[in-house]
């Protein structure tokens, strides 16, 4: 029986994977590796010096910069996101989110944050949901990042919950990756072709209601 509910918060709460995005764009371009919807694809729910590390790879840079000059790119990375993410507001939670939220919240689920980013107690301020938020993960405290299934583990732990008891939604790869590993249900939110490995897919945010969930696990 589900219990709960763990949600990634960029891609799938709100608009601001494609601020990530950007901002990794840019950077990609002031070092030099091209950018192509792979690559931003790979990157998607990465945190970040994960992220920086992927496209130096990408771009076969694996060896030129210190860890020092990483950790400076990193930062500038960070900046750039958060110029972008000075208007956000609540226009930007992806259609149906703050309705499937509060329904959620209605049905007493309890809900937890599974973010990769250090970034998203800002976010979820902004766009005015942290209250329906029973706990969530602290990605700075983890020991491997997204794929890894430690974010989904810890994120069922907070809730006092069995993976078993909870659903995760995902709008990356390597989130679904991460979920599928931790024994949680997973929920795929895009284009079901990168998301091939969740249990449930979604074209979009909304599709995600309770009652359609309920319909695909039936199924
Ligand atoms: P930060 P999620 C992830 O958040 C983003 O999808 C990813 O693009 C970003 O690099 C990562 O957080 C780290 O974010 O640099 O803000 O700490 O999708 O797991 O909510
Ligand atoms: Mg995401």
């Amino acid at each position: 029986q589900i219990k709960g509910f763990l949600f990634d918060l960029d891609g799938v709460i709100a608009n601001t994977s494609a601020y990530h995005s950007k901002a990794w764009h840019q950077l990609a371009d002031e070092l030099g590796v091209t950018w192509t919807e792979d690559l931003g694809n790979q990157l998607k729910g990465v945190g970040r010096m994960d992220s920086l590390n992927l496209i130096l790879k990408y771009g076969h840079k694996e060896n030129v910069y210190t860890e020092d000059e990483k950790v400076k790119y990193a930062e500038e990375k960070n900046e750039n996101y958060l110029k972008l993410l000075n208007g956000l507001d609540k226009s930007e939670i992806l259609p149906g989110m703050e309705d499937f939220i509060k329904d959620l919240s209605a049905h007493h689920y309890l809900i937890s944050l599974a973010s990769s980013s250090k970034n998203s107690p800002l976010v979820l301020e902004k766009l005015d949901l942290r209250k329906y938020f029973d706990e969530k993960v602290d990605p700075a405290t983890l020991k491997h990042g997204k794929p890894d299934p430690e974010i989904y583990t810890r994120a069922a732990e907070s809730l006092k919950l069995k993976p078993e008891e909870c659903i995760g939604l995902e709008d990356a790869s390597a989130g679904v990756t991460s979920i599928n590993g931790s024994g949680a249900i997973s929920v795929g939110i895009g284009d079901p072709t990168v998301l091939k490995d969740a249990d449930i897919n979604f074209n979009n945010t909304s599709e995600v209601t309770l009652a359609n969930i309920e319909k695909a696990m039936d199924n």
